[in-house]
């Protein structure tokens, strides 16, 4: 038998609180660019079929989130993160696969203590902790780049949901934030589909508003359902058949800064963010720069991440599936 491969893939996967990371370590063209940023860019614009390729069915599926590591001028690593939808700027949960896939291939070494590196992520440069005790791997921490608040008290009209109350905030991503509970909207493994349909269209609403001139839109929707001052249930909503099963680094990030602007959550207070399937992360606001409109909120986020897999992506010669497939 002859089997003719035309792209081989190195790959290791890993899930941070359920939700998937593919960290491609070999085998993609070289980038041109000299931040993440424009390397980022010049993939999105030759090579964007990969990102089909490596994340869809059959090699992926839908929640899968990839992470491309390049060098970086700046930062001790490069990386930019690439999902099924679109490029992320940041993603929390992504860099935390990344953090434990490094040190599972003895890029950075851990003992006992805490190992820190800095990444150069689209979104800035951020610090990542990893914890260790005997070479295991307890926590992997980020210190995430400046969060803030983009817009309060919103109240969209939403076909089939009525009007809805929602904040918009950046924590590495935009995040329209809605108070689930309130309108009786239950998170649960069983609610996650009905969620997912009910974000698309608050997601959909809000960027169907006639926008100012060179406001992004909305990526996500953030649902929480407040268990106590400092503890919350996330669902983060990306696509009609996407959610975070992680709490979502980048979305909790945008709920801290909006917190912090009501007034309900202060610099090193802590506060617990728990997914669907009641992974954790532990947060903190560790610092506060700016004033005003400019007023930026430094989160760290906790949480951790485990392999699941060392592959070898391949696509064979002839397939009529070779660029990847999703189905809504
Ligand atoms: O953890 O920041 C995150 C994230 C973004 C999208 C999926 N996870």
């Amino acid at each position: 038998m002859v089997v003719t491969f035309t792209r081989t893939v190195q790959v290791i996967d890993s899930h941070t609180g359920g939700h998937p990371t593919r960290v491609i370590l070999g085998g993609l063209p070289p980038l041109a660019g000299s931040s993440v940023k424009a390397k980022r860019d010049d993939f999105r614009e030759r090579y964007d079929g990969l990102r089909a390729a490596l994340l869809h069915e059959p090699r992926g599926h839908a929640a899968m989130v990839g992470a491309i590591l390049v060098p970086s001028h700046d930062a001790d690593f490069g990386a930019f993160f690439i999902s099924t939808y679109v490029y992320l700027d940041m993603c929390g949960h992504g860099t935390m696969g990344l953090a434990k896939t490094l040190a599972a291939v003895s890029q950075i070494e851990v003992g006992d203590g805490e190992r820190r590196f800095t990444l150069e992520t689209p979104a800035g440069i951020v610090t990542v902790g990893i914890e260790a005790e005997r070479g295991r791997v307890i926590g992997i921490h980020i210190e995430n780049v400046g969060c803030h608040v983009l817009e309060r008290d919103i109240e969209i009209d939403v076909p089939g949901l009525g009007r809805i109350p929602t904040d918009i905030a950046y924590g590495g991503g935009r995040f329209a934030i809605v108070d689930a509970a309130s309108l009786g909207w239950p998170i649960r493994p069983d609610t996650t589909s009905d969620l997912c349909h009910k974000g698309a269209a608050i997601k959909a609403a809000l960027n169907a508003r006639p926008h100012r001139a060179g406001t992004e839109a909305v990526a996500s929707v953030l649902f929480h359902e407040d268990l106590g001052p400092r503890h919350a249930r996330h669902l983060v909503v990306l696509e009609a058949n996407k959610f975070d099963r992680s709490p979502c680094g980048t979305g909790t990030s945008a709920r801290l800064a909006l917190l912090h602007d009501r007034g309900r959550l202060a610099i090193g207070e802590a506060f617990t963010a728990e997914g669907v399937l009641a992974t954790r992360f532990d947060c903190r606001i560790e610092r506060v720069t700016g004033s005003g409109r400019d007023l930026r909120v430094h989160p760290s986020i906790r949480g951790n991440a485990f392999i699941t897999a060392f592959s070898n992506l391949v696509v064979e010669e002839g397939d009529p599936l070779a660029g990847g497939f999703l189905c809504r």
